[in-house]
């Protein structure tokens, strides 16, 4: 069988992996897969069957990571991990998360197979909560990895107000066993993710992979409004305290704001009004913002402009504005010469040298505090992502897994 035949029937047990784990959700006929949830627990156990049948060292760490390892001789070995998430949002596509994660463990599966003596451990980690979707947090999984866990969110709550200590102890885990599950600063080799694009660049170029240059940073933010419920049908409009249109005015404002910044993209992905009902003007109104780019100048700039812009409007219509910042990330940049490595990997496979920003988060983003990053990009169809048509097909990952295989051949040369 050729090296290019290998890796499209490589790539076609992916896809049928991906499609299993993708039933495995919280919600029939949609991929939902919180933290935590029955659903994430039961994908997190057939995870750690595939990387046990890969011939890795497996195990599920306190905060639910699922994590196996290929042992090097060398006991003193540094580690490259290959990680990705398999916690997904609401209604998901199938790809986002588990494509790098269970490419990472063929990759992993090929060289343990092998004649090839391991300069180096490779750790392959199912990260357990990249979306932060149900305690609004980010990178809980990947943050304990990196020792950066902060032990205050803990006591966070999810809307049943059950907490992330609580959530957690689902794994068997506690607190105390959080700072024990970090690799060591000094003993990261580097981290390598693989992650479907999410964008449309790579189809509109008709390319399968590029490498990442950045990682925009992010801001999350949570809006509380609190007018003055009423009657509908006795209280006159200009003695409304209307939390609603107040939220409303304010969602149109900050996309008209973001329409007009080059580099900068904002979105109100959540929204409730709690106690509503159609005869009640709305009191109370939560909203959320997501603020991204790859120019902190410029993340910082918008973060306090659109504020600005919220208090005024609260200001105006009566209203208290409660304005939380929920999450920030900084723009990360992938580090040289580790990504250099990556991109002569494209080359040995023959693809052309294109690099590309991520708008999206990914775990590289806490780990590039502790280690040196490298993303690998493959196309998905119209650049479609958290989303049920989310797709990718077995060309693409085999390209992409003839980078991953030549990156790491190169990696192994470069420290035998
Ligand atoms: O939101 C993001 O950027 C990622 O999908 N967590
Ligand atoms: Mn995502
Ligand atoms: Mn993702």
């Amino acid at each position: 069988m050729t090296e290019k035949s290998h890796q499209y029937t490589r790539a076609k047990a992916i896809v049928q992996q991906i499609e299993q784990l993708a039933a495995i959700t919280e919600q029939s006929g949609c991929v939902t897969r919180r933290y935590g949830s029955p659903a994430f627990v039961e994908g997190a156990h057939l995870v750690a069957q595939w990387m046990q049948e890969a011939g890795l060292q497996t195990r599920i760490d306190a905060i639910g990571n699922v994590r196996g390892r290929l042992v090097s001789l060398n006991p003193h070995a540094k580690t490259l991990v290959m990680a990705s998430h398999i916690d997904t949002v609401v209604n998901a596509g199938k790809y986002d998360g588990p494509l790098g994660l269970l490419m990472g463990i063929d990759v992993a599966k090929q060289i343990g197979q092998s004649t090839i003596l391991l300069p180096f451990h490779i750790e392959i980690i199912a990260f357990a909560d990249e979306e932060g979707v149900r305690f609004h947090t980010t990178f809980l999984g990947s943050q304990v990895v990196t020792g950066a866990f902060n032990p205050q969110l803990l006591a966070k709550q999810d809307a049943d107000g059950i907490t992330l200590q609580q959530a957690m102890s689902v794994f068997g885990g506690t607190a105390a066993d959080l700072p024990n599950e970090a690799i060591p600063a000094n003993d990261w080799l580097g981290y390598f993710e693989m992650h479907i694009e999410q964008g449309p660049v790579l189809d509109n170029r008709n390319l399968p992979v590029a490498w990442v240059s950045d990682i925009a940073g992010q801001k999350r933010i949570l809006v509380h409004l609190t007018g003055f419920a009423g009657h509908a049908g006795t209280v006159p409009m200009s003695m409304r305290q209307d939390a609603l249109c107040a939220a409303a005015e304010m969602v149109v404002a900050i996309e008209k704001f973001a329409l007009q910044q080059p580099n900068l993209v904002a979105t109100v992905g959540t929204l409730q009004i709690p106690q509503s009902a159609s005869n009640v003007i709305p009191g109370n109104v939560h909203f959320s913002i997501d603020l991204r780019s790859n120019e902190p100048d410029l993340l910082a700039n918008a973060y306090q402009q659109l504020q600005q812009l919220c208090t005024h409007i609260a200001q105006s219509r009566n209203i208290a504005c409660n304005w939380q910042l929920v999450q920030h990330t900084a723009p990360v940049a992938a580090h040289a010469p580790f990504t250099q490595l990556l991109q002569q990997a494209i080359a040995q496979a023959g693809f052309p040298d294109v690099s590309l920003v991520s708008g999206a988060g990914h775990d590289a983003v806490p780990v590039s505090q502790v280690a040196p990053i490298a993303m690998l990009f493959i196309r998905c169809y119209k650049g479609i992502s958290h989303h049920p048509a989310e797709s990718c097909n077995e060309n693409d990952i085999a390209a992409a897994l003839q980078v991953a295989d030549n990156f790491l051949h190169l990696l192994i040369q470069q420290h035998t």
